[in-house]
């Protein structure tokens, strides 16, 4: 009997204890112009999770393509990616926000798939 209100109280002690709140995303804010992105080099730290949010102040449609890194990164709402997981849209004045987990360390290319030949490139750097 005993034994039993011990294993009880045990069992009253665990679910007392507070959850842990997990780690919030950190904010990262790039801003798409024509034909550039602000700022150009991104550096995140890797298994560190993200709210990367895109904001499109420019007149035309852009695209955040990073494939090798959003292909590597952990995106649980993969929806918001286009064109088979390589980018994320985002039209004219409007914004979009995708919560990721940063891959293992490396280097990852970034370019606008409608303006990399205007220079409208840049780096993600993961350390
Ligand atoms: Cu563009």
């Amino acid at each position: 009997m005993v034994n039993r209100w011990l294993r009880l109280a045990g069992v009253s002690l665990v679910l007392a204890m507070p959850v842990r709140a997990a780690t919030p995303p950190v904010p990262l804010t790039v801003v798409m112009v024509d034909d550039r992105f602000e700022p150009d080099r991104i550096v995140l730290h890797a298994g560190q999770t993200y709210a990367l949010h895109l904001e499109n102040h420019g007149k035309d449609m852009h695209e955040f393509t990073a494939p090798a890194f959003l292909k590597a990164a952990t995106i649980p709402d993969k929806h918001l990616l286009s064109n088979g997981g390589t980018d994320i849209v985002v039209q004219p004045g409007k914004s979009a926000t995708i919560v990721l987990i940063a891959p293992g360390k490396g280097e990852y290319g970034l370019v606008c798939a409608d303006h990399d030949w205007d220079g409208m490139t840049g780096t993600i750097i993961v350390d």
